[in-house]
């Protein structure tokens, strides 16, 4: 019989990924929509019309029974969150609220209804949750025992998440896994990360619709793969027996500068620097300097391995946003 999923962050880069995934296998799929009028909507009912959309909010314990009420699901993947780690700083409590308590609420919700031996649950941790701090440096690469050390509001609210999430699976037995996925990007990343700021900027400045482009510190590396691959994963976490914990990564980390080199390249531009400014507001209070994430146990276990390389992900995404301003004057 087909399987029904609640995806939270339906309107997000991972929520797009995994609606089309679970659609692709037969799910009925619901997905939870915030605020009284979002603008996100459209662009959901537009491409992903077989998503039932449900109004609610990480924030509002009730709504979120409602909508589990209403869907009825066999699986919940938690992907809504506050999830900028900048605008985390500026919006502290707010984070909190959302990223952490958020899934303390839905968590709730789960137990509540009478969900904890019928509802499969994943969350959504993080590589911030690491730092890359001098006695942590990632060596081999993070794996899912290494030592936490959030650098940001948002690295914290997560490891809430973590935690409250294992506490959840070892108090009640709920059938609940967290990912902890590196960083992972592609055409629907949204503008305000490095990644999809830097190759839209370069497709608009191959066409002449902008001279440069403002960053922040450019020397952070991160262990960067497509979030089409990644999705393929959380979906693998709750096909398995038991819940547990896994590390997404690519195994291989890059620099921003790195990104730079290769974005501009397939514009024909050999040097980047004389089109990017330093712009210190763009820059964080805490930085993570370095992350590398250790896939092995997802490998090993879970079968999952990521396709698209540093060099495709780079091309697919100036090569889209070269497509998406060619056609649109976004203006
Ligand atoms: P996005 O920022 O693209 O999407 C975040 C989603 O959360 C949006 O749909 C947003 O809705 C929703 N949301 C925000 N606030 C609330 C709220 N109060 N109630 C309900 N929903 C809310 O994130 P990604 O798709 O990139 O990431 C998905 C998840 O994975 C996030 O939890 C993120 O922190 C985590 N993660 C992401 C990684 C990455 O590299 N992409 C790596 C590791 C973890 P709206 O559109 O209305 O704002
Ligand atoms: P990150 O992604 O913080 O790793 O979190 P982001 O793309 O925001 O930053 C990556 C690195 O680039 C540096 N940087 C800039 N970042 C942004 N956004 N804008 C700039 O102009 C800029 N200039 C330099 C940052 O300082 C940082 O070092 C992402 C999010 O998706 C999280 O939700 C997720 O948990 C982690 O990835 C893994």
């Amino acid at each position: 019989m087909a399987k029904t999923a609640l995806i939270t962050g339906i309107t997000g880069q991972d929520g797009y990924h995994l609606a089309e995934l679970l659609n692709s296998k037969d799910y009925e799929v619901h997905g939870i929509i915030r605020g009284q009028h979002n603008p996100k909507r459209f662009r959901v009912e537009q491409e992903q019309p077989y998503v039932k959309l449900i109004e609610a909010d990480l924030t509002d314990e009730s709504s979120l029974f409602r909508a589990v009420e209403a869907s009825k699901p066999d699986e919940i993947y938690n992907l809504g969150a506050i999830s900028h780690v900048g605008y985390s700083f500026k919006n502290p409590e707010l984070t909190g609220q959302v990223t952490g308590m958020g899934v303390l609420n839905l968590l709730e919700v789960v137990r509540l209804s009478g969900g904890a031996k019928t509802i499969r649950f994943y969350q959504a941790s993080t590589s911030e949750m690491f730092g890359g701090l001098d006695y942590n440096r990632p060596g081999k690469g993070y794996d899912e025992n290494a030592l936490f050390h959030p650098r940001s509001p948002y690295g914290v609210a997560k490891l809430y998440a973590h935690w409250i999430t294992k506490n959840y699976r070892e108090s009640y037995g709920i059938h609940a896994s967290c990912g902890i996925l590196f960083n992972h990007e592609g055409p629907r990343r949204g503008l305000e990360f490095v990644t999809r700021k830097i190759s839209n900027a370069v497709a608009r400045i191959h066409l002449g619709k902008q001279k440069n482009i403002e960053l922040g510190n450019l020397d952070p590396k991160r262990d960067w793969g497509y979030a089409g691959d990644y999705v393929e994963g959380m979906w693998r976490m709750l096909q398995q027996d038991k819940p547990d914990d896994y590390v997404l990564a690519t195994g291989q980390t890059h620099s921003i500068q790195d990104f730079l080199e290769l974005a501009f390249k397939e514009i024909g531009v050999d040097d980047w620097r004389p089109y990017v400014k330093q712009n210190p507001a763009f820059m964080r209070p805490a930085e993570v300097d370095i992350l590398l994430g250790n896939p092995e146990k997802a490998e090993k276990v879970l079968g999952w391995k990521r396709k698209v390389d540093f060099p495709g992900l780079v091309k697919m995404m100036v090569q889209h946003d070269l497509g998406l301003e060619s056609e649109y004057n976004l203006d």
